[in-house]
């Protein structure tokens, strides 16, 4: 068979977790239309009898700015040097800058085959696509580039038997019935930090982190859940929790909703926000919230 992994790199917010979730046709990645939505190397695995695709999901490219997204950045740059092939996925719709072919080259220069996924075909201008590929070739960059749209299922089957010839013989790297190396718990957390990146702005999505306190089923089979929302400032707590607690009771309906989809059961979820100063400036506490480098 035909086995490897596939780190998928990019840009944030470029469509990197969409894509991966819609190749592995389960969500194993949570999405959000804002930066920093992956924090950690997630595996998506796809088996089918004559292949297995493993993608690497990353946290993506960034300027690092604390110890969080300095550790997000080298968990990208660790990953992609790691694999059999690397997909670089560029947001079509954002247009392709000159600043991003740099980027490219200096992925390419790591000597790992690579091709491109130029994604949010479905929200662009048509014309654009071949002006876009016209920039490519003209940067002198010969990689295959594959238009897709992950939301709307585009082009996804070409580019999938792709990656599969791409892939070297092998055995199977994980067993039939895995779709991710995380487990429930991350997901769960995952769920929770995904509904509070769609509910509120700027600064607050961006300095949470969920903690697991309990994670039981019950004799009846419902999921008893308690988590704390941790967030960095007095100021995030009031708005995190909002007027008579409304907000709060919001983000956890539906993130309790998400969660029995997720267990295929029912939960009961309590969730406490509780605040620890910069956080993402100390490094025992970003370990301690279950961020980590990667060693090996
Ligand atoms: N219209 C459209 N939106 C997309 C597509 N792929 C991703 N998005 C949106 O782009 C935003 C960022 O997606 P995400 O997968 O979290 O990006 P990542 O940061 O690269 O992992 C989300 O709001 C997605 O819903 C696509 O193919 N079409
Ligand atoms: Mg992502």
């Amino acid at each position: 068979m035909r086995s490897g992994y596939i780190a998928v790199i990019g840009r944030a917010n470029a469509g990197k977790s969409t894509l991966i979730n819609v190749l592995v046709g389960e969500k194993v990645s949570i999405v959000s239309p804002k930066p920093q939505t992956t924090r950690d190397r997630i595996l998506g695995v796809l088996t089918e009898d004559d292949y297995q695709l493993v993608f690497v999901d990353t946290p993506g490219i960034y300027k690092a700015r604390n110890a969080l997204t300095d550790m997000m950045m080298k968990t990208t740059e660790q990953s992609a040097k790691e694999v059999d092939f690397i997909l670089y996925v560029l947001d079509g719709h954002d247009g392709v800058k000159d600043e991003e072919f740099e980027v490219i080259e200096k992925y390419k220069a790591l000597g790992i085959p690579m091709a491109v996924a130029y994604t949010k075909i479905d929200i662009m201008p048509k014309e654009n696509i071949p002006l876009d590929m016209a920039k490519f070739s003209d940067s002198g960059i010969d990689l295959d580039i594959f238009p897709v749209s992950a939301r709307k299922g585009k082009n996804i089957r070409a580019l999938k038997e792709f990656l599969i010839k791409q892939m070297p013989e092998g055995e199977m790297l994980f067993s039939e019935d895995v779709v991710s190396d995380k487990g429930e718990r991350f997901m769960i957390s995952e769920i929770m930090r995904e509904k509070i990146l769609l509910k509120f702005d700027k600064e607050i999505p961006h300095g949470i982190a969920i903690v697991i306190n309990t994670f039981e089923r019950n004799a009846n089979g419902v999921y008893e859940i308690n988590l704390d929302i941790v967030c960095e400032r007095a100021n995030h707590k009031a708005i995190l929790i909002g007027k008579q607690g409304r907000a709060i009771k919001e983000v956890s309906s539906f993130a309790r909703q998400d969660m029995e989809k997720f267990l295929g059961a029912k939960v009961f979820l309590t969730t406490y926000v509780k605040v620890k100063e910069d956080w993402r400036d100390r490094p025992n506490l970003i370990k301690q919230y279950g961020y980590e480098d990667l060693k090996e």
